[in-house]
Formats: C-alpha cells, sequence, structure tokens
C-alpha cells in the first residue's frame, strides 16, 4: 500500500496534478469530463483492413534484445519488418508503445494485428517503408505485466531507456534512418500517454506523435507544448483518436483544445461509440501509419 501511496504522490508531481486520486479508481471516472472540442471527420476503416489477405506478401515480427543502460538489464522488443525488408534499402521506424496491462507482445498477442494491418497498407501501397518496433514501455528491472499500478513509474521512466539505449540498438541493427523526420511515436493508452509525453518533449528526435485513447498519464497542453512556436515549427503530425464511449476521451480532448485555441495543427477523432479496446487501437494504427513519413 505505501509504494502506491508513494507512486500516486510522485505522479502527482510528475504529470502536474492530474494524479491527485487514488489509482484505483475505475478508469472512466478517473479522466474527468472532456473538453467540448470540434472534433476531426472519422472516416471508416475499410472492410477487412485487420483481416489476413490472401495471396500478398507477409512481413515478419521477430523479438529482439538489447541492453538497457538505464535499467540495467537486458529488455525485450519485437519487431516487424515489411514484406521483403531488404537491409540495402533504408527505412523508417515507428516506435508503438502498450497499455498499462501489456508488455513487447500486447498489439501482437492481444488483438492489435498490427503484422496484419501494415501488411495490408504495403501491399495497397498506402504506406513509406517502416519498420514498427513495440518495446516493453516499463523501465524497470521487473517489467512485466503484473508489475499493476505500481508500474505508473516505469512507464513515466521509459524515455531514458527509448532514448538512450532501444533507439541506439535498433539503429545499429537495422537499415533504418536517424533523423527526426524519419521517427514517429504512437502508442495505445498509458502508451499514448507516453507517445504525447515523450514524442512533444523530444521533437529533436520525434517528428511524427500518435496518442490512441491516451491515459491519465498524458501531461497537460501547457507541459506537452510549453513553446507553441517551437511545436509548429519542429512537429510535423499531432494526431489522436479516442472512443466515444472512453472514459478517458479527456485527456485527448483537453490538448485538443489547446492546440485549436493556440493554432498548433492537431488532429482528434472520436471513435463512433468506441471503447477502451483494440478495435479504437487497430483504427489508430491503420491511419497514423498512412500519414507519417510523407
Ligand atoms: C487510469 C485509467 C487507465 C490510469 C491509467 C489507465 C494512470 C491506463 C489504461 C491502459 O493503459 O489501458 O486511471 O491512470
Amino acid at each position: 500500500m505505501k509504494k502506491y501511496f508513494l507512486a500516486a504522490a510522485v505522479l502527482t508531481v510528475l504529470a502536474g496534478g492530474v494524479y491527485a486520486q487514488e489509482p484505483s479508481i475505475p478508469m472512466g471516472m478517473f479522466g474527468g469530463a472532456p473538453t467540448n472540442v470540434k472534433f476531426d471527420p472519422y472516416v471508416a476503416a475499410p472492410e477487412g483492413f485487420d483481416q489476413e489477405r490472401e495471396g500478398i506478401d507477409r512481413g515478419t515480427v521477430e523479438l529482439i534484445e538489447y541492453a538497457s543502460e538505464s535499467v540495467g538489464t537486458t529488455r525485450k522488443c519485437n519487431v516487424y519488418l515489411p514484406p521483403k525488408y531488404d537491409p540495402k534499402k533504408k527505412y523508417s521506424v515507428l516506435y508503438l508503445l502498450h497499455g498499462i496491462g501489456g508488455d513487447e507482445w500486447e498489439w501482437m498477442n492481444d488483438g492489435g494485428v498490427p503484422n496484419i494491418i501494415m501488411d495490408n497498407l504495403y501491399a495497397d501501397k498506402k504506406v513509406a517503408d517502416m519498420i514498427v518496433v513495440m518495446p516493453n514501455g516499463r523501465a524497470a528491472k521487473n517489467d512485466s505485466r503484473d508489475g499493476g499500478m505500481g508500474s505508473f513509474m516505469a512507464f513515466n521512466d521509459f524515455d531514458k531507456d527509448l532514448i538512450g539505449s532501444l533507439i541506439p540498438a535498433i539503429e545499429n541493427k537495422y537499415s533504418v534512418y536517424t533523423d527526426k523526420n524519419h521517427r514517429a511515436i504512437a502508442g495505445l493508452s498509458m502508451g499514448g500517454g507516453q507517445s504525447l509525453n515523450f514524442g512533444l518533449a523530444n521533437m529533436d528526435k520525434f517528428a511524427y506523435v500518435g496518442g490512441f485513447s491516451s491515459a491519465p498519464n498524458t501531461r497537460t497542453p501547457q507541459q506537452l507544448i510549453p513553446d507553441v512556436e517551437k511545436t509548429k515549427a519542429e512537429n510535423k503530425l499531432l494526431w489522436m483518436v479516442c472512443g466515444g464511449a472512453d472514459g478517458l476521451m479527456s485527456n485527448s480532448s483537453r490538448l485538443k483544445a489547446f492546440c485549436d485555441e493556440n493554432g498548433v495543427p492537431c488532429t482528434l477523432i472520436e471513435y463512433p461509440q468506441g471503447e477502451h479496446n483494440f478495435v479504437v487501437w487497430k483504427y489508430g494504427l491503420y491511419n497514423f501509419a498512412q500519414l507519417i513519413f510523407k
């Protein structure tokens, strides 16, 4: 119990007050009322976008390990390589993050089918050449799923592992571009919050940022965008989706409202009747992947 209170107290400070409640409060009540904003148009994904298609080339997913300096352990990470990955070519990199109950397997094993979505997009020539990196976003010695709410700190600490160790490891192992214009970060729920937090705080590293159903770890708009002109100049895409029936909409809508008020280009789509699940997150990946590196 003591650990929980400590984590909650620290996060209250880190997140600028959004954690000022006990972490055991149900999801729907945590985020508070959504800010009234004008959503961007929802366009349904085409039928079959997330279904395995016959007769197309397929990518591969491989589990890799890397040494994490900040965590002090060897960590695991899944990597999607597109159909006919060719080390003689150069690829962009999308870092795709999981939620509070997940790990490096969540997108693959819990209904995200990122490999199928990407294979289909490749077959239809709707995406730029990219690999998709699915790390474990809980930067702690014990990074297993049972870390539960006690792992808030570990999610918050992931930027050091990501930037200090994972990105260099990926750039060492794969034939990828190494500049911000060829690097994107997006994620679901806690991973959405991480993507907004880390992506906007490190615009020299990531030009494209996506948050799907972002959780209460999302920093306040003023923290995310302390310098409006800098964000306007350096960010190439700030893209969000959240389910209309998801109690966490407040995290996305307050950022959208701030961006609209300050003239920062920003997309927020409300997935009709969408809940806090992979229906929304698959839609997020399908759309975000088509907008980056172009
Ligand atoms: C919360 C509700 C949900 C919260 C985090 C989540 C930090 C994250 C959910 C997920 O990642 O799926 O109150 O507090």
